[in-house]
């Protein structure tokens, strides 16, 4: 089984039993991928296509490929883009599930689907694409050996490019699930020297967490701690005043992980920057890197511009967290309270 994107001109594709037109709900024909068709596969797909009564966006029909080197068309109507709150990531996603489960229907094992509604319905490709091969992997997760070949036929190389990443995050393990069950013991196990604080919606004061939901905090000196939790349907790692977020999926929850031991390790600090007494800024960095030089070359990259403007006038203090194993607690460096 395989699935790939390549480029190409979909009506050429002669190793495939179906090809998918993005048509329209007339089905009668149109511009782009569906005029190619239509024009490649000759008069008499048009006169099936009139026997067909239309298709409503999202649903598939199929035909006869008449002069076209496949056996089979099938014709999907993609959503037009608004602005992305108008159900379309649903739409697109159901256009590649009836097609999948149409060609299923008639045995089919290979197929080529354009770049469904990213051309005349403009939709932008680098959400099309994530939406697109999703649903192809989880049809195919659902139905295990239906197919031989899925393919995107590509009309250009940036199109190309946004799939083959997509399928490539896939071939990764990129959306594979983690248990966050299993995880917060795997967690717990990491951070069990650092005596651990855990909170679970069992704990007074934390009814607001869901089920499944943990907090696992290790307190540090002053207002400092290290937290790792699983709220919301994401992990959240936090450190010294900064914190970001993680997909429940292998790869990122690999991140995470990655992080916390840069942490815990002193190989990663976090840093944070304060003018008057207020945040202004915070990222995390390798702790080589926590030189004044390096730390203002950074604080211009990545704050605001804004924040950057009020640092200078009213001075700012840029603060190193460093996770200290031996006194499980935050050093922090001070490095600067004038006006740089
Ligand atoms: N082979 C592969 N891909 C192609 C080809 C080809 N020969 N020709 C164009 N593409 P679009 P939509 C690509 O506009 O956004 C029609 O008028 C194209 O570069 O064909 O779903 C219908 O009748 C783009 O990446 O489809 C509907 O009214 C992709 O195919 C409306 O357009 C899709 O572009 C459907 O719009």
């Amino acid at each position: 089984m395989e699935i790939r994107a390549i480029q190409g001109d979909i009506t050429k594709q002669n190793d495939v039993e179906a090809i998918v037109n993005a048509a329209n709900e007339s089905l009668l024909g149109g511009g782009g991928v569906d005029g190619v068709i239509h024009y490649a596969a000759g008069p008499d797909l048009l006169k099936e296509c009139r026997t067909l009564g239309g298709c409503k966006i999202g649903e598939a029909k199929i035909t006869g490929a008449y002069n076209l080197p496949c056996n089979f068309i099938i014709h999907t109507v993609g959503p037009r883009w608004h602005g992305g709150n108008n159900k379309e990531g649903e739409l697109l996603n159901h256009c590649y599930k009836s097609c999948l489960e149409l060609a299923m229907q008639h045995g089919i094992r290979t197929i080529a689907f354009p770049s469904i509604s990213t051309g005349a319905f403009g939709y932008p490709i680098d959400q099309a694409n994530w939406v697109a091969v999703g649903a192809v992997y989880d049809f195919v997760d659902n139905n295990p050996d239906s197919f031989d070949l899925i393919e995107w036929v590509c009309f250009d190389k940036n199109t190309l490019k946004q799939y083959e990443k997509e399928i490539a995050l896939h071939k990764s393990g990129f959306y594979e699930d983690v248990d966050p069950i299993v995880k917060k013991e795997e967690l717990m196990a990491l951070l069990s020297a650092y005596n651990p604080e855990v909170h679970t919606n069992n704990v007074d004061g934390f009814d607001e967490l869901e089920d499944d939901d943990y907090s696992i905090i290790i307190k540090c000196d002053g207002d400092e701690y290290l937290y790792v939790d699983y709220v919301d349907g994401e992990f959240t790692l936090g450190f010294g005043g900064w914190h970001t977020h993680y997909n429940p999926y292998r790869k990122d929850y690999e991140d995470c992980l990655r992080t916390l031991n840069g942490i815990l390790e002193n190989r990663t600090a976090a840093v944070k920057v304060m003018s008057n007494g207020e945040w202004c800024g915070s990222w995390i960095t390798s702790a080589d890197k926590c030189t004044k030089k390096d730390l203002i070359i950074e604080a211009r990259r990545i704050m605001h511009r804004e924040l950057i403007e009020k640092t200078k006038r009213n001075g700012y203090q840029i603060e190193c967290s460093f996770f200290d194993k031996s006194k499980n607690s935050v050093f922090t460096i001070d490095l600067d309270s004038s006006n740089e």
